[in-house]
């Protein structure tokens, strides 16, 4: 009989600092339900962290950790391809070609963009425009179709297509057109002291996010202190529009604890915002602990890590390479005589 044709999968997060909550709930702990019906690559997107100024040897340590988190999570090496962008020279190189497809317009046009360049208004560097560029041929060398990550990538993702259909008009069909995946809750996880905002890795207040490796004193102090809603309805546990914090919370809650959000409200009907925070908090250290404990065995075993990078490296390379060879012959590139 035929082997079987898996769809692909692709996703990725930047080594840009402590990962948060956020990143967790709305990217990486939906992966691995995914790798049981889909050929999955989960790469550590260390390239697309430099349009941001880091210090290379917190870069170094950040992309390790990732790593290691990864894998703590649940990504299995054995049934995915894990690895980190800058190995497979591939991706910067079909970005260039990318970069003939893409417009200015509409790089100038994205909200990512945007905000940080208000953010990093002494470091509006081509990279953080070309980001998204970066980000298609992630996707676009593997023949990816679907793309899970949280909601303030969607409109990346759909740039991706956009540019993926405009070279398959022009130079006839060569890549697949990716779709994203959401999760139905966790997939927009704001900030503890401002809910209308993201939680985002490189927020400055600390309070803000909680961190993956945040220990239960701190994340249970943070949680203490979030941001309620000083509406009439005080201490009533509601999700609504005009409660962003507590809807925050909720959110947090329920996608950790598994509870359906009219559950969760019952179970807090007349409890006041102390009690519910407290019930956060241990949701949340719950998920993360088992989490924390393995990141820190692997991160301590070194040689298995690099065993896993070469490996995943080496595959994701030669899938690739196939794809950037084919793309150098449709743009009229001539192949090289090895
Ligand atoms: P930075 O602050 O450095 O821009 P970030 O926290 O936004 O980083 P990314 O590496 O850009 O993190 O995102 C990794 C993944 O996490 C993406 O799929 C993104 O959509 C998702 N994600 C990021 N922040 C949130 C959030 N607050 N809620 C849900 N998903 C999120
Ligand atoms: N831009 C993404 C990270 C990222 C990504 C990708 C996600 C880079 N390349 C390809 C999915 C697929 C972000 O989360 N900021």
């Amino acid at each position: 009989m035929a082997e079987e044709v898996k769809k692909r999968v692709f996703s990725g997060v930047q080594p840009t600092g402590k990962v948060t909550l956020g990143n967790y709930l709305g990217a990486i702990r939906n992966w691995t339900p995914l790798q049981e019906a889909y050929d999955c690559l989960f790469c550590v997107v260390d390239l697309h962290s430099l349009t941001v100024a880091q210090v290379p040897a917190e870069l170094r340590k950040n992309t390790l950790d990732l790593v290691a988190l990864y894998i703590a999570c649940g990504i299995d090496p054995s049934k995915s391809i894990l690895f980190i962008q800058s190995h497979v020279s591939a991706h910067a190189e079909l970005a260039w070609i990318l970069d003939t497809v893409a417009y200015v317009g509409e790089l100038n046009r994205m909200t990512q963009f945007k905000d940080k360049s208000r953010k990093h208004a002494d470091n509006i560097n081509m990279g953080l425009m070309n980001y998204p560029v970066l980000m298609a041929s992630d996707i676009l060398l593997y023949q990816a179709e679907y793309i899970p990550v949280g909601k303030d990538q969607v409109q990346h993702v759909e740039l991706t297509r956009d540019i993926a259909l405009r070279f398959n008009a022009r130079y006839s069909d060569t890549f697949a057109i990716p779709e994203c995946l959401l999760s139905k809750s966790g997939s927009s996880i704001k900030s503890l002291q401002d809910p209308t905002a993201k939680m985002s890795k490189s927020d400055v207040n600390d309070n803000a996010i909680i961190s993956l490796t945040d220990d239960p004193d701190t994340i249970r102090r943070k949680l203490r202190r979030a941001v309620t809603d000083s509406d009439t309805d005080v201490n009533c546990v509601r999700m609504s529009a005009d409660k962003p914090g507590v809807s925050n919370l909720l959110n947090i809650y329920t996608t950790c604890s598994g509870l359906s959000v009219a559950e969760a409200e019952r179970q807090f009907e007349g409890k006041g915002y102390g009690v519910f925070k407290d019930a956060v908090a241990d949701a949340v250290i719950s998920v993360l602990q088992p989490i924390q404990s393995e990141q820190k065995r692997l991160l301590a075993d070194k040689g298995y890590l690099e065993a896993v990078l070469k490996q995943g490296a080496d595959k994701a390379s030669r899938i690739a390479q196939k794809t950037l060879s084919k793309v150098y012959r449709k743009v009229g590139l001539i192949p090289k005589i090895n």
